[in-house]
C-alpha cells in the first residue's frame, strides 16, 4: 500500500530532500516540532519497523547512520531519533520512518 512518502519517493510531490542514496531518502518534516526535524526513510515500502525482518538489519543501521550524518551535517551533535510504531504510538504514515530531531532542549520522558 503506496503511502504520502511513497507519493514524495517517486518524485509526484514535492519535498525538501537533504540527503538520498539507493536505500533510502531523507526529508524535512512538513510538521516540524524543532529547529531540525527530518525523516530517514527507506525506498522499499516497509509499513512500519515490526515488519522488518533479520535480513533486514542492515538497511535498519544504514537508516539509523544516515539519520546521524544528516544530524551532525545539519550542525547539530545532540540530538533525538523516534520510530513511531502503530497508531497507539502515534504513527500515522504507513511507511517507515526515522524522525532525527535536534536544535532544542529535549526532555525526557516523551510524551
Ligand atoms: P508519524 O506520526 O511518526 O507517522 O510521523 C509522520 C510525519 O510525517 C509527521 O511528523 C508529519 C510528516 N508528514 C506527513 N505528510 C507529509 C508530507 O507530505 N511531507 C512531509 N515532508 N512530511 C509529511
Amino acid at each position: 500500500m503506496s503511502t504520502i512518502f511513497g507519493k514524495i519517493l517517486r518524485g509526484e510531490i514535492p519535498a525538501d530532500i537533504v540527503y538520498e542514496d539507493e536505500q533510502c531518502i531523507a526529508f524535512r518534516d512538513i510538521n516540524a516540532v524543532a529547529p531540525m526535524h527530518v525523516l530517514v526513510i527507506p525506498r522499499r515500502e516497509i509499513a512500519r519497523l515490526d515488519e522488518m525482518t533479520e535480513a533486514d538489519e542492515p538497511l535498519v543501521g544504514h537508516l539509523l547512520r544516515v539519520a546521524t550524518l544528516v544530524a551532525k551535517h545539519e550542525g547539530y551533535p545532540d540530538f533525538r531519533m523516534v520510530v513511531n510504531n502503530g497508531a497507539g504510538a502515534s504513527q500515522t504514515v504507513w511507511h517507515l520512518h526515522v524522525h532525527v530531531i535536534g536544535g532544542r532542549s529535549l526532555s525526557w520522558p516523551p510524551g
